[in-house]
């Protein structure tokens, strides 16, 4: 069948759903789960639905067969479901399911029993060319075409899973179409900064860690020394300049200065994060969230801190939600800050351990799990750190776990980390998942010393193998 028709198959079953039955939905609480789940409820209201949704990190074995046990008859899982597609038709044959996914599957052929929506079953690239609130959307424009209105999320969540590369592609841009048809969001061309809308031109200069200045990103002194080589203020009569607030003479100089820092850097990065391209505007909206990157960075936060749901409220218009996501942002910014501190603080301890080819932060409590795979990325992009180096984070959780984050300089993986990382956590009888360039997992805390031990020999050894390469 085909792509359009299967989706006219599933709207049509999900119509007939009684207005009076809850409508069990499970969502993933990156952005683009809570994307999905905001485009969902909008239309399950339009319909007049009942239902109850639930934001979840990572979807499990048993949590899929607890799902057996509640009294719901219909379950939507958004933005994840394809990986426990087997234990979904196995704990769950008494139940109508509706799994609406991208993420990639062997998967070739429809299921049966199950609506199992995901585009990469008709050989689109989940991964780059469809976001999970863009196949959300997809269902919901189906199910009513004054949901139109909610094509722009298909685009946040996009953005929420690095999707944008300077446009979109595939179904993406179809979505995006439908979202600057609906009125609801501009591209404008223009320069990429981050915070561009509403900081002040120094700490957006120092903030800017996508599109990096060498010898500038990271440092306020260096930020402001910029500033004044170009002539430029960086306050004026009390106010903090804005990027907005510079004659066309300073910016095309301030331009110019970047560019010729940014000429140190690889082809490839200033490809793929050029100082100039589009922004997505998204109309009518307060400055923090102007810029639907913006935007997804907020809802970001709020997922990671737990408060999906009041990111989701945001998504939907709510004033209230809007107030507490600026300030989860703050709390979430914090949370960072306060880890690198700490990290910068544990060199050549015990705690960060630096060795050839590899880095173990090992941060027990001092970094909340939440936020353990952010820090552990952002290191990817250090340029103090030799390419290629491997980088493993380590993090108590609650419940006497502990949570790896696992990842490497740059990037570029020459073997799937995901595989090295399970080759090494079966020892331990613990969980895995992720892909090529990050992986994640989990095992208990009373095999951290020994775990720790078998890293360091095997990421030690793979180092020495690259080096004889
Ligand atoms: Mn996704």
């Amino acid at each position: 069948m085909e792509l359009n028709s299967y989706i006219k198959q599933g709207v049509e079953r999900f119509k007939n759903i009684d207005n009076k039955e809850v409508i069990r939905v499970i969502s993933h609480l990156d952005t683009d789960g809570i994307c999905s789940a905001a485009i969902l409820t909008k239309a399950m209201i339009r319909e007049r639905k009942k239902f109850s949704i639930t934001f979840i990190n990572y979807l499990s074995e048993e949590f899929v067969r607890a799902l057996g046990n509640e009294q719901h008859k219909h379950i939507i899982f958004l933005d994840l479901g394809t990986s426990q597609i087997k234990n979904i038709k196995k704990y769950l044959k008494e139940k109508e399911i509706y799994v609406l996914d991208h993420h990639s599957t062997r998967i070739r052929t429809e299921e049966e029993g199950v609506f199992h929506l995901n585009p990469s079953i008709y050989g689109t690239d989940g991964s780059k060319e469809v976001s999970g609130a863009s196949v959300v959307y997809l269902f919901a424009k189906e199910l009513n075409n004054k949901n139109l209105d909610l094509a722009y999320l298909g685009i946040v969540g996009a953005i929420g899973d690095s999707q944008e590369n300077n446009g979109f592609l595939g179904l993406n841009n179809e979505v995006l179409d439908d979202a600057i048809k609906s009125k609801k969001i501009n591209i404008e061309k223009g320069i990429r900064f981050f915070g561009a809308e509403n900081k002040p031109l120094y700490k957006v200069l120092k903030n800017s860690v996508d599109i990096y200045i060498p010898g500038v990103t990271g440092s306020d002194d260096k930020a402001l020394e910029l500033l004044e080589s170009l002539n430029i203020e960086a306050k004026k009569k009390g106010r903090w300049t804005r990027l907005e607030d510079l004659e066309e003479d300073q910016l095309k100089a301030l331009i110019e200065s970047i560019v010729l820092k940014r000429q140190s850097l690889s082809q490839n990065e200033l490809k793929k994060n050029d100082i100039f391209g589009n922004k997505y505007i998204l109309l009518g909206a307060n400055p923090e969230i102007r810029d639907l990157r913006e935007l997804s960075t907020m809802i970001n936060a709020c997922g990671r801190l737990d408060k999906a749901s009041v990111g989701m409220g945001l998504l939907l218009g709510d004033k209230k939600c809007f107030l507490r996501a600026t300030f989860t942002l703050k709390e979430y910014k914090k949370e960072i800050l306060k880890a690198i501190k700490w990290i910068e603080s544990k060199k050549r301890t015990k705690k960060v351990i630096q060795e050839k080819g590899y880095m173990i932060i090992n941060a027990g409590e001092e970094i909340t799990p939440k936020i353990l795979g952010t820090i552990t990325s952002m290191f990817t992009r250090n340029r103090e750190i030799e390419y290629g180096t491997y980088l493993m984070g380590l993090s108590r959780t609650f419940n006497d776990k502990i949570k790896i984050s696992f990842r490497i300089v740059g990037n570029r993986s020459k073997v799937s980390l995901q595989r090295l990382l399970e080759s090494i956590v079966e020892k331990f009888d613990g969980e895995c998942g992720g892909h090529h360039n990050a992986a994640g997992g989990l095992i208990h805390v009373k095999h951290e010393e020994k775990f720790i031990e078998t890293v360091k020999m095997e990421l030690g050894k793979k180092a020495m193998e690259e080096v004889i390469e």
